[in-house]
């Protein structure tokens, strides 16, 4: 079951590599006002997962740059999410600040970043 997982993982990848969508062109201003958005936020990760290469492509296009933590690689980042999360599940979107908000669901953080961001583009 594991050497499936890992042939799929390692497909995922490639194909995510070879299709790799480009970011929309904007302007440095707005790339700076994102920047500023995210600077508290941090996405915890497994790299060959669907849910999170999703997600990944979404902020690629979007000229978002997150900090992302691998919680597979990673026993000290699971144990983060476990504790401030609830639940070792991918991709989880971590909101700091004054309150900390922890955000599952591809779909959930995608729809956030969209109005977030004021982006106005579900893709
Ligand atoms: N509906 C969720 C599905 C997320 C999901 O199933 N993630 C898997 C990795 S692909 C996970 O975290 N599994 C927990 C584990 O493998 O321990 C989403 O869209 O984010």
């Amino acid at each position: 079951m594991n050497i499936i997982r890992f042939v799929l993982g390692r497909i995922i990848l490639f194909l995510d590599w070879m299709t790799s969508p480009k970011p929309i062109p904007i302007s440095r201003e707005r790339i700076e006002f994102i920047q500023e958005k995210v600077k508290d936020m941090e996405i915890y990760e497994f790299k060959a997962c669907p849910f999170c290469v999703k997600v990944r492509r979404f902020m690629k296009k979007n000229n978002i740059s997150i900090k992302t933590k691998d919680a597979r690689r990673n026993q000290d980042f699971a144990n983060e999410l476990i504790k401030g999360g609830g639940k070792l599940q991918v991709p989880c979107l971590k909101i700091g600040g004054d309150e900390i908000r922890w955000m599952y669901e591809s779909k959930d953080i995608i729809i956030f970043l969209n109005s977030y961001l004021e982006l106005n583009n579900g893709k």
